[in-house]
């Protein structure tokens, strides 16, 4: 089956191997090698569960890879490589949808930052990325996944795990769920800035784990995953990415003495980051940047818990606690960061504020 998909890309190439790749939890991901050529490929089943418009993930990446990341620089995106019969997408004989993009030559991921230079580079890479997507207007942009990075939206789909209760999850972890809605009131600021259109809309990646980045060497290289880029708020990105980047553990680590915000891997972030950013960020935004790594820690911490209510249906999980584990980190890094408040918003202001040295 993943040959005959693959020459629906690649119809005169000899596939020396294919092999699941990487540790995504939406899409199934494979690294194509192929005989007598150094450039490998990377074939993707979109998860259509997730994604109910693929087509409209492969056209924003079209428009990226054309208008925006076309010329050559030391960063890029992965491009997307259309069939044979220059379609962006195949669909197979069981309808599912496979994409193929150029696998990014020498890179690899990591799933938690244990140096600063790798923090900076993060940091650098989202920030020109967010940079580079400042010509585009979101209102040409479409959410792949409505209401994706809405707070109000995800808390009421815990609300309605937590009432349909539906593998019978609930009683044991009534603490866990008490700390989540402890905090729904103070993190609703945002959501309300956003629809005051007080905080720009703009471009935005939406997906900024620190494995949704590839590095060569000790550099970036590649910003990749891209179904989720569209409409959005700086916040977004810079909250989401520190939500690994500044984490001492895995996503799911089990031992959460283990987990704790990673001050030093926040500030080198938030310098990459700001030196890209600082010169299209508005006053209004500059402000709340902070609040941004909370926010998004705890939406993801909802969503891990919401999907462990409803019996694991979203995310792909190993074992039965895994969105649980999950969530527990989320709520771990929250506690971690709240103690770092005032510290982060002074470091998030001198990296703005810094006159840079020619
Ligand atoms: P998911 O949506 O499931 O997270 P991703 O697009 O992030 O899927 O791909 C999963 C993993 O595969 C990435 O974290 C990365 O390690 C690897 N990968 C994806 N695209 C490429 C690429 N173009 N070049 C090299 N590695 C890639
Ligand atoms: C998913 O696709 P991946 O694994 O890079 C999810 C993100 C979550 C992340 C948590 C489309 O990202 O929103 O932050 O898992 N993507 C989607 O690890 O839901
Ligand atoms: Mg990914």
């Amino acid at each position: 089956m993943l040959h005959e998909i693959i020459k629906v890309f690649l119809p005169y190439q000899y596939v020396t191997d294919v092999r699941p790749f990487g540790s995504g939890h939406i899409n199934s991901t494979y690294k194509v090698e192929l005989k007598g050529e150094d450039s490998c490929y990377i074939l993707q089943k979109i998860n259509t569960d997730v994604f109910k418009d693929p087509k409209n993930i492969a056209e924003a990446h079209f428009k990226l890879q054309n208008a925006v990341f076309n010329t050559t620089q030391s960063l890029t995106i992965a491009k997307l490589i259309p069939t044979a019969t220059r379609l962006k997408l195949h669909t197979d004989t069981e309808g599912g949808i496979w994409r193929m993009t150029s696998f990014i030559s020498n890179s690899y991921s990591i799933d938690v930052v244990t140096e600063d230079w790798q923090a900076f580079e993060a940091g650098n890479a989202f920030g020109w990325f967010a940079k580079n997507c400042n010509k585009l207007n979101p209102k040409e942009f479409k959410e792949s996944i409505k209401d994706f990075h809405r707070l109000s939206f995800r808390l009421s789909e815990l609300k309605q795990a937590i009432a349909n209760d539906k593998v019978g999850r609930i009683s044991a972890i009534k603490d866990v769920v008490k700390f989540y809605e402890d905090r729904e009131e103070e993190l609703n600021e945002i959501e309300k800035l956003v629809d005051e259109e007080k905080i720009p809309l703009r471009v935005v990646h939406n997906d900024t784990k620190i494995n949704n980045l590839l590095f060569r060497y000790k550099k970036a290289a590649a910003v990749i995953d891209l179904d989720t880029v569209g409409p959005g708020i700086l916040y977004y990105d810079y909250g989401d990415a520190l939500r690994t980047v500044a984490n001492t553990a895995e996503e799911d680590e089990i031992d959460l003495s283990k987990v704790h915000f990673n001050f030093d891997a926040f500030t080198a972030f938030t310098n990459g980051y700001m030196g890209q950013v600082k010169t299209i960020i508005t006053d209004v935004e500059e402000k709340l940047f902070y609040q941004a790594p909370i926010l998004m820690t705890y939406l993801m911490g909802i969503r891990f818990l919401s999907d462990y209510l409803n019996g694991d249906t979203y995310y792909k999980t190993i074992y039965a606690n895994h969105n649980l584990a999950r969530s527990l980190v989320q709520k771990t890094l929250i506690e971690s960061m709240e103690n770092n408040k005032e510290e982060m918003k002074e470091i998030i202001s001198q990296a703005i504020n810094k006159i840079p040295v020619h």
